[in-house]
């Protein structure tokens, strides 16, 4: 079973994790983990932290010459605006932050006891976590890719594009989109909401190629694999839906038109002309690609300020005012498809058995023959 814990403030000394679960034999580039951090940081809209930091990991424990051996893997990221005890005390809560629940539910009275851990810097271990968890994939033949496909109502036109037109594209994207038009627009509505004081949400779609058919399961709820991707995707901050194939469009199809029919090839074995599963049927991979979409909120810190209520007088105020990104919708999409990556490795170390890469290999290959022959 693939754990982990991530601890740290935005502006303390660090991010720090812990993975437990990763198999031994795992060659590990830490270039790649560094790759994805840095990854992360991009996107047009984001503010003046990210000019500060220039993420790169630290690896701790759990590797040998660059191996893992089945230890407790520690990742660690300095954060270079380490100002914690110096920043202002926070008492007008900004709605749509944690700022107000938070303080409520662990009765402190200084929000930046409760903001410094719910910003979304967090995900700067879960993005090194998911980095380890794509080395695992890579070794499998999985791949995860994704792209911005909304931007503050502007919507991305490319349908139904392969994974390396996707890359291609987005790359050349400063909002990772993959339509060069729609890309446009959305950097001018970004300027829009630079200049009023306001913030932008979005989607983003993530793509899983070469998931084996049969990951997750029917037999319990807490082992269907959509259920513990979509909390994954879920739970990244700002995340307000999260859909799997057509989705919330499913609900509106006729059953003839909804289910992708089943065929089959001597050499592709089962397959499918559709995919409005999203690779996803009774809580299991189909082998077809797993397409995950999620909408992103607007960011909840805006420059020109909702109205609050002042948590030691309780009267009416404008919310705080605290530095913070326009829009953040690329970088989402970099941590989707890392928490994505971390619950397709997780599904995959309990089926072919996770204590080395040689074992997984063994029974994975033999998998794949027993289903090829089947
Ligand atoms: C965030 C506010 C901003 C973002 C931050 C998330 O930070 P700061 O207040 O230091 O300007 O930059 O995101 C990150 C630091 C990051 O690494 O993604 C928030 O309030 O959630």
């Amino acid at each position: 079973m693939l754990r982990y814990l991530t601890s740290g403030e935005s502006h303390g000394r660090c991010m720090l994790t812990i993975v437990d679960g990763i198999p031994a034999g795992l060659y590990i580039d830490k270039s790649i983990i560094d790759l994805e951090l840095a990854r992360r940081m991009l996107g047009y809209g984001r503010g003046l932290r990210m000019a500060i930091e220039s993420d790169k990991v630290d690896i701790l424990s759990g590797l040998r010459k660059d191996r893992t051996i089945g230890s407790p893997v520690s990742l660690l990221v300095k954060n270079t605006d380490h100002s914690i005890d110096k920043l202002p005390k926070v008492y007008e809560p900004r709605p749509g932050h944690a700022d107000l629940s938070g303080i409520l539910k662990y009765n402190l009275s200084d929000i930046r006891d409760v903001l410094e851990r719910a910003s979304a810097r967090e995900t700067v271990s879960r993005v090194a976590v998911g980095s380890l968890c794509k080395i695992l994939l890579a070794e499998f033949g999985i791949t995860i890719v994704s792209h911005v496909v909304a931007i503050g109502g502007v919507v991305s036109k490319a349908k139904n594009l392969t994974f390396e037109k996707i890359v291609h594209f987005s790359m050349k994207s400063p909002v990772m989109c993959a339509d060069a038009g729609a890309s446009g627009l959305m950097c001018k509505e970004i300027d829009k909401a630079i200049k009023t004081g306001d913030t932008l949400g979005g989607v983003f779609e993530i793509l899983i190629h070469g998931a084996p058919p049969g990951l997750g399961s029917y037999a319990q709820w807490d082992r269907r694999i959509d259920g513990s991707l979509a909390r994954a995707v879920m739970s990244i901050q700002a995340i307000k839906g999260v859909s799997f194939g057509a989705g919330f469009e499913s609900a509106a199809l006729k059953g003839s038109l909804m289910h992708d029919e089943i065929f089959h090839d001597q050499k592709k074995g089962f397959y499918r002309k559709s995919n409005n599963a999203g690779g996803i049927e009774g809580g299991m991979t189909t082998g077809e690609d797993i397409i995950i979409k999620a909408a992103m909120k607007p960011i909840a810190t805006l420059k020109k300020p909702l109205s609050s209520v002042d948590i030691r007088t309780k009267k009416p105020v404008k919310a705080v005012v605290e530095r913070s990104d326009t829009c953040a919708v690329p970088a989402a999409a970099v941590i989707g498809e890392a928490v994505s990556s971390i619950e397709i490795a997780n599904s995959l170390i309990e089926k072919f058995g996770g204590d080395s890469i040689s074992e997984m290999r063994r029974n994975y290959d033999g998998y794949l023959a027993q289903v090829k022959r089947f």
